[in-house]
């Protein structure tokens, strides 16, 4: 089964688009984990518990636990063991780099992790973005319009008659032959994400900077989903897993998952 028939099944058995971005920070992990023997585990572990019926994936980002060392990766690992297999694991690594060479990083994330999807930026290329798209099972998401204000430095620029973000979506929609590559447009876009949407019409996008970066929860479903309400993925991180920085962290994490997933479904009923 493709990566995005997958997805497709998995939201619609979770009845959620919720993705948990797991982006651990080990200063914010509350005083009385400090103590337990791996704080970082310990933290997701009591979040994925927390939120598990609530969301359709889980998104680490790399760069929290490179930035740990060894036990910072050991603890990624360890963490992925904890993901039930009924939802998504997104490796947020944002890889990108000559063919030979991307090939030893889709080896590392998705047979040594054993993620089932990553993010990779493509702007080197087909070549780079190739050995990410070889098994049907294992999904891609390429960076298109990205949530943060730099993006309109590069992504943004007139390249003929088309902006630079619109050719990769064009691109995009070419490589899918696999159907298990989908895009990465950032909630504070929400114009731009309709007109993806409509370019992209059955391919998973990912869109982050809701909570924290102020994106639009309510645009990104309606200009995010596909004709059936699907293939969005909302992903916010820091505005659920650190909602409470006390002993009450994962059920304030929980709280606020269930928040977001109820407002999710009310938008997804309007539509209807
Ligand atoms: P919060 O702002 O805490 O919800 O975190 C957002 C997460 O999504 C971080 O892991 C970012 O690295 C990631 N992200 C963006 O914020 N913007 C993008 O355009 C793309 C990503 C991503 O690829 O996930």
């Amino acid at each position: 089964m493709s990566f995005t028939q997958r997805l497709r099944e998995i939201q619609s058995k979770q009845n959620s688009l919720l993705c948990i971005g797991l982006d651990v920070d080990a200063d914010k992990i509350p005083p009385h984990l400090q103590s337990a023997e791996n704080p970082v585990l310990e933290f997701n572990r009591q979040i994925i518990e927390a939120t598990r019926d609530l969301v359709c994936a889980y998104k680490p980002n790399l760069a929290f636990y490179e930035a740990m060392g060894e036990r910072g990766l050991a603890s990624l690992r360890e963490t992925l063991k904890l993901i039930p297999k009924n939802v998504v694991t997104i490796g947020d690594a944002k890889r990108g780099d000559i063919g030979n060479t991307a090939e030893r990083y889709a080896r590392s994330l998705f047979d040594d992790f054993g993620f089932d999807s990553v993010t990779v930026n493509p702007y080197m290329g087909f070549d780079s973005v190739e050995p990410f798209l070889k098994n049907p099972d294992k999904g891609v998401f390429l960076l298109t319009l990205t949530s943060n204000p730099g993006s309109k430095d590069f992504q943004r620029l007139k390249i003929g008659t088309k902006l630079l973000y619109e050719k990769v979506v064009q691109a995009a929609k070419k490589w899918n032959t696999n159907q298990n590559l989908g895009l990465v447009v950032g909630a504070t876009h929400p114009r731009e994400l309709k007109a993806v949407r409509k370019i992209v019409p059955d391919m998973p996008i990912l869109i982050p900077g809701i909570g924290k970066q102020g994106g639009d929860l309510k645009s990104a479903i309606r200009f995010g989903c596909d004709s059936h309400g699907q293939l969005a993925l909302i992903n916010a991180s820091r505005s659920i897993i650190y909602a409470s920085s006390g002993k009450d962290f994962a059920e304030a994490a929980r709280a606020e998952a269930g928040r977001m997933l109820k407002k999710i479904r009310q938008y997804l009923e309007a539509m209807c």
